[in-house]
């Protein structure tokens, strides 16, 4: 059945197109950087914004008009299912990501609840099949019931973290039957409010806890998806554990968990964190840790986590520079619109709209990442401003020949110092060009 009937499959027409059903960027099958659009990107719809979100914000109810509305919730469930599938088609997007909790209805018992899932993912399963859709990651919603009101694997409950770890079983389970690439953990209440009643050591070695049981159920079952973390300072809990790439990197290294992980980066995440998003991603980058990406924006006028779609050319283009750079580029993860439409944008064809312009301004920003990299419009820039480690007294400190002593010697012999401008807005400038030349 038809979910979406006044919408077409949606084609690449190219940036003269005055259709709004078609991308003026977005060309699949284009090679850029020695890969198709579609190997670069990876996009993934986010089940929770498109299907289940629908508009109510705390001063307001829902706004968003969906044919499956009226529906009992299995039957709501299994309507998301058909209309997933065919927003996938019709986008020519090849991934979806979900928690446990937008795909099926909570049931009473554990035991009622992981019924309802089987009955949904068996769904699920036959439509990838029948697509060639695939499940970019899953994840476990471990926030929203009021059990996890202490928070879930670093709760002060034992019983609590229990559950919450059953559900976790289930999860990887899920991901094994349904082959997802990746599986994601984000701890919204993981974190705490207060210091004064919070054990923050037994917390922390719990969250380590958690993630080890899972690493090894994991490979018990012979799930082999990548494991993410995906860091946020805040929102909902006051403070979060996965605070930023370099938090969550530490935390891994210190609970020896670094190489069993790495990074779902949410830009959004980033500007909550007080840092770009290009910051989060190089952090993660140059620690070999840069896993994914959930794409999208936040609005610099508020201060919480506005998910809005990606419209942003300069941090598209910089992310993609970083993904560019990266080991393998995206690998096994991918661009993750974890977005939202506004909540006055609540028409059916605007989940499309949202979505055509997530992705064109992602292939935007591939095209001029690929050409800040081929004319080395940076690279350059950053070497010649570094070449003094390259030669001499700078060669010999990163060579770690270096000591205290041969600097100072050096130092008593030396000419005085001579600094270089680091000609900031001329660069921005050089990138402004770049970015609208593609
Ligand atoms: C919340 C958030 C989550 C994760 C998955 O801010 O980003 O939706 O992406 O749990
Ligand atoms: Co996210």
């Amino acid at each position: 059945m038809s979910h979406f009937s006044n919408v077409p499959k949606i084609q690449y027409e190219g940036r003269d197109s005055k259709n709004p059903f078609a991308f003026k960027h977005y060309n699949s099958q284009e090679i850029v950087f020695g890969k198709t659009m579609e190997e670069h990107l990876r996009f993934a719809v986010a089940y929770w914004h498109t299907f289940n979100a629908s508009g109510a914000d705390p001063f307001g109810a829902g706004t968003a008009v969906r044919a499956w509305d009226s529906l009992s919730p299995l039957d709501r469930s299994k309507a998301r299912v058909e209309a997933n599938f065919e927003l996938l088609e019709k986008l020519n997007v090849p991934f979806y990501a979900f928690h446990d909790a937008d795909i099926a209805p909570e049931g009473a018992t554990l035991a009622e609840t992981n019924k309802n899932l089987d009955v949904i993912v068996a769904m699920l399963k036959d439509y990838q099949k029948s697509t060639g859709k695939k499940l970019l990651w899953n994840t476990v919603n471990l926030f929203t019931n009021p059990r996890y009101v202490h928070g879930a694997s670093t709760t002060s409950n034992a019983e609590v973290f229990a559950y919450a770890a059953a559900t976790l079983k289930k999860g990887l389970e899920v991901g094994k039957e349904l082959g997802a690439e990746n599986y994601v953990f984000w701890g919204g209440r993981e974190g705490y409010e207060s210091l004064l009643n919070t054990d923050l050591k037994l917390e922390l070695d719990n969250l380590g806890r958690f993630l080890h049981m899972a690493v090894d159920y994991a490979k018990e079952i012979g799930f082999d998806a990548q494991f993410l973390i995906e860091p946020k300072p805040m929102e909902p809990s006051k403070h979060q554990y996965d605070f930023d790439s370099a938090t969550a990197i530490a935390f891994l290294q210190s609970y020896g968990l670094k190489d069993k992980f790495k990074l779902n980066i949410e830009a959004n995440h980033a500007t909550l964190a007080g840092h770009t998003f290009e910051h989060e991603l190089r952090t993660a980058r140059i620690n070999g840790m840069l896993g994914s990406i959930d794409a999208n924006q936040g609005d610099p006028l508020l201060g919480w986590d506005t998910d809005e779609f990606p419209t942003d050319l300069v941090t598209t283009t910089l992310a993609m520079f970083e993904i560019l750079k990266n080991e393998g580029g995206i690998g096994r993860g991918g661009v993750n619109f974890d977005a939202k439409v506004r909540r006055s944008s609540f028409e059916d064809e605007d989940l499309f709209f949202a979505h055509i312009a997530g992705m064109d301004t992602y292939a935007r920003g591939l095209k001029a990442a690929a050409k800040l990299i081929e004319n080395r419009v940076l690279d350059d820039i950053v070497s010649h401003r570094y070449r003094s480690f390259s030669e001499g007294i700078g060669a010999d400190i990163v060579s770690g020949k270096a000591t205290l002593q041969s600097l100072e010697a050096y130092v008593l012999q030396a000419k005085p110092i001579r600094n270089e401008s680091a000609r900031l807005e001329q660069i921005k400038a050089n990138l402004n060009d770049v970015i609208f030349s593609v």
